[in-house]
């Protein structure tokens, strides 16, 4: 088997013609102004509102951050309902606001929260539910929804991986009370790093805005313990080169997620999640579970690699079996998340990606 060149990694940034950006930076120059909400963030604000189809955004440093600022702005307290399945930062944002994660089991077919397992884990501590739509998968809204109003609970998306995607026509970002949106440099979408903050109630833009530049509210007066979530200038003026390709990108991104489909899907052992035609996708991340296939996941992720090509155990271990957080929670207590994190492998998948090199991966992994 030809061993590739150059590594294939599990994902590449999109990068505008740099032309672009130097023009941005010109601005920049003239005005000496790099933060601190000038002009470039604000048009990126504008122009992200209308492109994900949503009343309310906030901008911040990074996805994080901005996850952290708006679980305090709503003033939580007590428990939050989440997921073991996810990036670290979905469990760190409640646990560093104070607040203790119960860890709710997924979905085999689509790998977010299993509501029909939610509603037995609310108590009179529960203030929220914080589900994440895992590599772009969305949740099932209606439902979280209907369970939080019964039981008064605010509703906060970890809507990392969704940049653009709608259900039904209607952008990701307009469901729950909440939702944040990473703009990191190997999302669909980058501000070389970033995120928002998507919302309804217009009372958050005020709180989000002061919350991400230390709390303060006037020339002499700080209210709120903030901390410094800004999205620099730099960061919102490749926001705005990015967001005149971003179509373009995602359209190639289809395309390689299309020939892995034609080629993996109907392999014994080897299961894709269950696309749903009400979803506009982004084809952000593209997770095969390796469930009786005659190899591991850990034996594909080696042969791979052998091959010069680097895919990625998104998201192994799960986030309640990490050693911070040893002690505190039992794995065991959500086994579907447990099995698929051991079964699933994220195949490298990028805008500028060849299907040549699509199909190599998979001969690698068929062979
Ligand atoms: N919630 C969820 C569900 C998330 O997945 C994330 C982030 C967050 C919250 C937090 O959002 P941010 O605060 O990050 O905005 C990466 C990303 O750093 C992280 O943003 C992302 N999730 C996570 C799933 O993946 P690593 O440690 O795997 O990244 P790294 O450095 O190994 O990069 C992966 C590949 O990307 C590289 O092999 C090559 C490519 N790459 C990477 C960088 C840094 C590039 O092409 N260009 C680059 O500049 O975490």
């Amino acid at each position: 088997m030809k061993k590739t060149t150059e590594p294939i990694l599990v994902t590449r940034s999109s990068l505008p013609p740099m032309e672009d950006y130097i023009e941005k930076l010109r601005l920049i120059w003239d005005t000496a102004w790099m933060t601190n909400m000038g002009p470039y963030h604000e048009e990126l604000k504008e122009k992200l509102k209308e492109y994900l189809k949503v009343d309310g955004l906030e901008l911040f440093v990074n996805g994080h951050t901005a996850l952290e600022m708006v679980i305090q702005a709503f003033g939580l307290k007590g428990e939050v309902i989440t997921t073991p399945f996810s990036f670290s930062s979905t469990t760190h944002a409640i646990v560093r606001n104070g607040l203790t994660p119960v860890f709710c089991d997924i979905d085999p077919q689509n790998f977010t929260i299993d509501v029909s397992k939610l509603e037995k884990l609310i108590t009179d501590r529960t203030c929220a539910i914080l589900p994440v739509h895992v590599y772009g998968n969305l949740c099932d809204v209606a439902a979280i929804q209907e369970i939080a109003d019964r039981h008064g609970l605010k509703v906060i998306y970890d809507a990392a991986h969704t940049f653009g995607e709608e259900l039904d026509g209607k952008g990701v970002g307009s469901f729950g009370d909440a939702s944040m949106f990473s703009f990191h440099a190997t999302k669909v979408y980058n501000t070389i790093e970033g995120g928002a903050v998507a919302f309804k109630e217009p009372w958050l833009a005020d709180i989000l805005y002061k919350l991400k530049n230390f709390g303060i509210t006037g020339k002499e007066s700080v209210e709120y313990i903030g901390g410094n979530g800004k999205m620099n200038e730099f960061q919102a003026a490749m926001g705005l080169c990015n967001l005149k390709y971003v179509d373009g990108e995602i359209k190639k991104r289809q395309a390689v997620a299309e020939r892995y489909r034609e080629k993996l899907e109907d392999v014994k052992g080897i299961r894709l999640a269950v696309p749903n035609p009400r979803i506009k996708y982004n084809y952000a991340y593209m997770p095969v579970v390796f469930e009786s296939f005659s190899y591991t996941r850990d034996e594909i992720y080696d042969r791979l690699a052998e091959h010069n090509i680097f895919a990625r155990k998104y998201f192994y271990p799960c986030i309640n079996a990490y050693e911070c957080y040893r002690g505190r929670f039992d794995p065991d207590e959500t086994p579907v998340a447990k099995r698929i994190s051991g079964q699933v492998l994220t195949l490298p998948i990028y805008a500028d990606l060849d299907l040549e090199a699509v199909d190599e991966i998979c001969r690698i992994i068929l062979e």
